[in-house]
């Protein structure tokens, strides 16, 4: 891999799903890879599991880890080109990713969607433009549009918690929220899992009130619908999470009562496990009695974000040795 931006980087799924389940029984065995090499872990947001995890990675691996909160600590940014830089900001990214990347042989950026401007947020603009700039490799700690190594973790969770003799039906459920959220979790959730069905590992089924659809580009072959208990009915994994509307750009729209994931409501699943990325808000995003039940597996998901982490960034280690 020469970068981890989105599914579409990534060869083989299932081989990278094993890869990380190898690397959770023996995550020190690759050591030397890391040696001298150096992670900058880059955030425009907050983040708890990204950032722990995917330093943790990087340790086990034997990198070192800068990590650096650009929005708080570094120069005010500028993005666009063209411009006479006379007002706040202070230092272009063209040269603010170019120097970052002179002392790092991987950067890792987080950076959220405005979600003003639909077009701005889907181009990537921020994301591209550092990519271009920096010149080195590239790993997405959540872009406006994507969390990856996040959709990465979820595939391994359900692969190596699935018993069943038939391939599992998996339910990305919408809740609710009283904030405007990205779809950037949701869509790469199910980008990831189209792949996996196209693959014939997965079932996949969409359910969120009128308004909330999708950009269809995410969702290639998955059944849809407005009817949450349909898709409960017989699901193996239901994966809790709000976003904000697509279509009504980044606005909350209203919705109809029982959106929010009970122990009565999974009473049709088929002992439905229950994942959600974190942070949630407890009895508005999903009830206390799920997260605190036997069906929830949110606290293992957000274990193997470190995996999900560590065989991203074996990879790009790799790839950066074949080169030379
Ligand atoms: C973010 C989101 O929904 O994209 C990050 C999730 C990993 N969540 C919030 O802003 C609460
Ligand atoms: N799930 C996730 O990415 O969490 P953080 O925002 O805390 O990194």
């Amino acid at each position: 891999m020469k970068q981890f931006t989105s599914v579409k980087d990534v060869d083989a799924i299932g081989q990278l799903v094993q890869d990380a389940i190898a690397l959770k029984n023996n995550p020190y065995a690759d050591q030397q890879l890391g040696k001298n090499k150096t992670l900058g872990l880059i955030f425009l947001n907050p983040s708890l599991r990204t950032r722990l995890s995917t330093q943790k990675a990087a340790i086990n691996l034997g990198m070192s880890v800068m990590v650096m909160n650009i929005d708080k600590e570094g120069w005010a940014l500028e993005t666009q080109d063209g411009v006479v830089m006379n007002g706040g900001t202070v230092e272009h990214i063209r040269e603010a990713a170019a120097v970052m990347g002179q002392y790092c042989d991987i950067l890792g950026l987080r950076s959220f969607p405005k979600l003003v401007n639909r077009d701005e947020d889907y181009n990537e603009d921020f994301f591209n433009k550092f990519i271009s700039y920096c010149g080195v490799p590239v790993v997405s700690l959540e872009s406006a549009t994507r969390h990856p190594l996040q959709s990465l973790a979820d595939l391994v969770t359900i692969t190596e918690t699935w018993k069943g003799a038939t391939k599992p039906k998996v339910v990305l459920a919408w809740a609710p929220h009283i904030k405007p959220l990205p779809q950037a979790v949701p869509n790469s959730f199910s980008e990831w899992m189209c792949k996996a069905q196209e693959e014939g590992m997965v079932d996949f089924t969409i359910a969120h009130p009128e308004g909330y659809e999708l950009n269809e580009d995410f969702t290639p072959g998955a059944n849809i619908t407005h009817n949450l208990d349909e898709a409960l009915a017989g699901a193996d994994y239901i994966y809790v999470k709000n976003w904000s509307s697509y279509q009504n750009y980044g606005k909350v729209l209203p919705y109809p009562e029982g959106w929010m994931l009970t122990n009565d409501k999974l009473k049709v699943t088929n002992n439905g496990k229950v994942m959600h990325c974190l942070p949630v808000r407890r009895d508005l995003e999903l009830s206390s009695e799920v997260l605190d039940g036997p069906h929830s597996l949110v606290i293992h998901e957000a274990g193997n974000r470190l995996w999900a982490a560590q065989a991203v960034l074996k990879d790009l280690l790799q790839s950066l040795s074949s080169d030379k």
